[in-house]
């Protein structure tokens, strides 16, 4: 543990800083009407993109679904290709063709995201299967939400990678919400619960806990890669904002107000940030990333919008 907070934790808030203001970036403009696809953003969720940072190995793949900017840009994706995704344009990480929900960046194994609930598990199973028919080294990370788990091919996959033996890792993003329905009109017994039957090693994390998230991923990466096994991480979680979309809608009153304070007391930059401050890591050094990481964020949007604007005027 020691290690992780010298050499990782500083990495981690970058990630975690760059991944949220990515998307607040996102979410500011989003009014202009310059991006015209849905938008889930994840802000909030970010304690899963940035623990992947962590493991950056591009022959590692990475499978993702509606809600997956983090998770392509903590295994690395390219900024640009997100921003000129969003913006229709050819230049786009899935040649403008695909918008927010269609997200690919093969140079660091982002294998794609679908918009259909758990289309993309089966993929991620599949690839695991070529990984382990070639004899690599290599696993995959299925990225997916507790409302992907009532998809029936969720099942189907589960049990097969367990059948056959497969080293992908399931990372299931528990936000407890399928758009508005709440986990508990849903289903009727614990996810862990469901799991124990298919035999797969399964582990939770809870409350942000980015050191527990850590360790529990290190130990599942190297039993799924020794072992040519699958893994289960069920990661409690929660989006600030809308199903989809850039607006808040606290005031619809689907999330209870007890809910909601539980988990704005538990912002991962603030829990990253105490533990920063608890190694002797400074303000001003905390300052520096974030000035940095703005003016990326910033400057990458605006050229990304300046291309559209231009290419909208050509066409008029
Ligand atoms: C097969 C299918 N059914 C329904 C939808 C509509 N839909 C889009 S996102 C979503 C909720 C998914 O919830 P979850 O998997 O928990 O992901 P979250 O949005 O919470 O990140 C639904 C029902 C869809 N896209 N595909
Ligand atoms: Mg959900």
């Amino acid at each position: 543990m020691t290690n992780f907070k010298k050499e990782k934790l500083l990495d981690l808030y970058k990630t975690a800083y760059f991944v949220r203001r990515s998307e607040e970036e996102i979410a500011n403009n989003y009014r202009k009407g310059n991006i015209r696809c849905p938008t889930h953003l994840s802000i909030g969720q970010e304690l899963v993109p940035a623990i992947i940072s962590l493991f950056k190995n591009n022959s590692d793949l990475a499978v993702s679904s509606h809600r997956s900017h983090g998770h392509y840009l903590g295994k690395g994706g390219s900024l640009p290709g997100l921003f000129d995704e969003l913006h229709g344009l050819e230049t786009g990480c899935s040649g403008g063709n695909g918008g927010s929900m269609h997200l690919i960046d093969t140079s660091v194994g982002f294998m794609g995201s679908t918009a259909i609930v758990a289309n993309t598990i089966p993929v991620g199973v599949g690839l695991a299967s070529a990984i382990k028919l070639d004899r690599l080294n290599n696993v995959v990370y299925i990225f997916l939400g507790d409302g992907a788990t009532e998809e029936g091919v969720f099942y189907e996959s589960i049990h097969y990678a367990s059948l056959k033996k497969l080293p992908c890792i399931f990372i299931i993003e528990n936000n407890n919400f399928s758009v508005y329905t709440n986990l508990k009109s849903r289903q009727n017994i614990p996810l862990s619960q469901k799991i124990k039957g298919f035999g797969i090693k399964y582990f939770l994390n809870e409350k942000n806990n980015f050191l527990d998230l850590y360790e529990k991923m290190n130990i599942a990466l190297d039993y799924s890669r020794s072992a040519k096994e699958p893994a289960i991480i069920e990661v409690m979680t929660h989006r600030y904002l809308e199903h989809c979309g850039p607006n808040s809608d606290d005031h619809l009153n689907y999330r209870d107000k007890t809910f909601l304070n539980d988990w704005s007391n538990l912002d991962i930059l603030e829990n990253i940030k105490l533990e920063l401050n608890k190694n002797y890591i400074s303000e001003h050094t905390i300052n520096s990333i974030n000035e940095e990481t703005d003016l990326i964020v910033k400057s990458t949007f605006t050229e990304s919008e300046e291309k559209f604007l231009l290419k909208l005027k050509k066409t008029k």
